[in-house]
């Protein structure tokens, strides 16, 4: 499966609940790999920009809202398939909804705090690692990768 790069945010909510810890390490024992990772105030521009094209939508202006609310963590998380992988540990969209095990089915309930934004293909993931990783992001090899990752 080919290695990709997906941007995962924990919103205000997942920070504010001090779940954190939590939810990363969720997604790092699922084999994981963090090469980027910040805790920042998203501005009202950048989150603009994020979630552009649900612009028009009768929650933007509420999602929008949410998400500058307080500060967040910015991830990228590498791997095999890590796009539909975190995608799928992350769970459906609305929490109601989202299998148990999953993140959003075992931590959260409505749609307006779902705790976690992971991209949801190739081109959404390249264009959000540039706009909240414009530098880039780290790269390295962890020793343990040969018992996670069959080469
Ligand atoms: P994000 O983008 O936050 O990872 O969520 P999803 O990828 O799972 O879902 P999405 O793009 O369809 O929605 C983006 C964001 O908008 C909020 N939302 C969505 C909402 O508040 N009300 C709604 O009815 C919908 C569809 C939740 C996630």
């Amino acid at each position: 499966m080919a290695d990709e790069q997906t941007l995962v945010i924990i919103k205000p909510d997942g920070v504010q609940r001090s779940l954190v810890g939590e939810i990363i390490g969720r997604l790092e024992r699922r084999g994981l790999r963090i090469v980027a990772m910040e805790l920042r105030s998203i501005s009202r521009e950048t989150a603009e920009r994020h979630y552009a094209e649900h612009e028009g939508k009768p929650f933007y202006a509420g999602l929008v809202d949410y998400i500058v609310s307080g500060p967040a963590v910015i991830l990228v998380f590498a791997g095999p398939g890590a796009i539909a992988v975190t995608r799928s540990t992350v769970g459906a969209t609305r929490p109601a909804e989202a299998a148990p095990g999953t993140i959003r089915g075992d931590l959260g309930l409505t749609v307006g705090r779902n705790l976690i934004h992971a991209s949801d293909g190739e081109e959404s993931a390249a264009r959000e690692r540039a706009l909240f990783f414009p530098d880039g992001v780290t790269s390295y090899d962890r020793a343990i990768d040969p018992w996670i990752l069959e080469s």
